[in-house]
């Protein structure tokens, strides 16, 4: 008798149309099929999002919407991108806590009623001023002093909560900085490493809004998306906690201006104004520990500071010429 192959999950994919969101929607179709993949927003799709496969309106502030999107789609794992970054949830706290507290139950309580998978990311941004900030362990001092800190720190205990007293299978990783050329970041402390190479191709000089020395991890867009459905496909036995850290490089301002110099235009022009994002930043890890991520679903991110930048200029040099 030949044995039956399961058939794919069907994923819905919360805040689609963000930075990571349509990435992630890509790659999952590759993987599981172009209407397997349901992307969903409360922002109006272009036409060429539309193209690759299903969407749907979903706000996660409506539980009975999702709940019909669930049922319809017959949905078997959700990745729930949703969230108001750190400096927009400085800007707008009654927004990033409505949005990231109740948004998160919502889908948790969805993920308990329908025995789903949920991967929900956290950040670095739930580690704050009294973290250790070289090598920050998964577990230690998660004291954040911002909405967006505490929200996340509140989705990462009740997630694990929730596992432990009702079996959900809950899993989530804490990305630094993303770095991508494809969609704009959208409100958080590390846009400025996004900002910073649209600048350098428009005019040649750029105006940060961290100090110089203001280091972070970040990582590159390919190895946050690998190391995301490597997550999300992990087998349940291989995962011996429910939230990851995950580190790539590390740089700050100045370092990153140097390599954009040494890569783009030695005449590349940077200037510091630090603005009330320096205060959120001074607050998170230099350097985070993520051998845990690295032994259990096999995190192994593959580009460096030099690469990301080798990358988003070879990305964006077409768009500005
Ligand atoms: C932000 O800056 O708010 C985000 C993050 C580190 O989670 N990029």
């Amino acid at each position: 008798m030949v044995a039956q192959q399961a058939p794919p999950p069907r994923v819905l994919v919360t805040g689609s149309l963000g930075q990571l969101g349509s990435t992630v929607v890509n790659t999952l179709r590759a993987k599981f099929g172009q209407d397997n993949v349901i992307a969903s927003d409360i922002k109006k799709p272009t036409v060429q999002q539309r193209s690759t496969g299903p969407f749907v309106y979903a706000d996660v502030l409506n539980y009975r919407a999702l709940d019909q999107i669930v049922v319809d789609y017959g949905i078997d794992w959700v990745v729930h991108f949703s969230a108001i970054l750190s400096a927009a949830g400085e800007r707008n706290p009654a927004l990033g806590l409505n949005v990231n507290i109740n948004g998160f139950q919502n889908v948790l309580e969805l993920a308990k009623a329908h025995r789903l998978r949920l991967l929900s990311p956290s950040t670095m941004g739930a580690f704050g001023p009294t973290t250790p900030k070289d090598e920050t362990p998964d577990l230690t001092i998660m004291r954040p002093n911002t909405i967006y800190g505490i929200s996340k720190v509140h989705m990462e205990l009740l997630g694990e909560y929730y596992c432990e007293k009702y079996g959900v299978d809950f899993r989530s990783l804490r990305y630094p900085g993303i770095i991508s050329a494809d969609s704009p970041p959208g409100g958080g402390t590390t846009d400025y490493a996004v900002d910073i190479f649209h600048a350098a191709l428009k005019s040649n000089r750029y105006t940060s809004f961290l100090s110089s020395d203001m280091r972070l991890p970040m990582a590159y867009i390919d190895d946050c998306i690998t190391g995301t459905v490597q997550l999300l496909e992990a087998p349940q036995e291989s995962l011996t906690q429910r939230v990851y850290n995950v580190h790539a490089c590390a740089f700050s301002p100045r370092e990153l201006a140097q390599e954009i110099c040494r890569q783009h235009s030695p005449d590349f022009a940077i200037d510091y104004s630090p603005d009330f994002r320096e205060d959120i930043a001074s607050t998170w890890p230099r350097t985070m520990a993520d051998t845990a991520a690295r032994r259990d679903w096999g995190w192994n991110p593959v580009f460096g500071t030099s690469d990301i930048v080798r990358e988003m200029l070879s990305k964006l040099t077409p768009v500005y010429k």
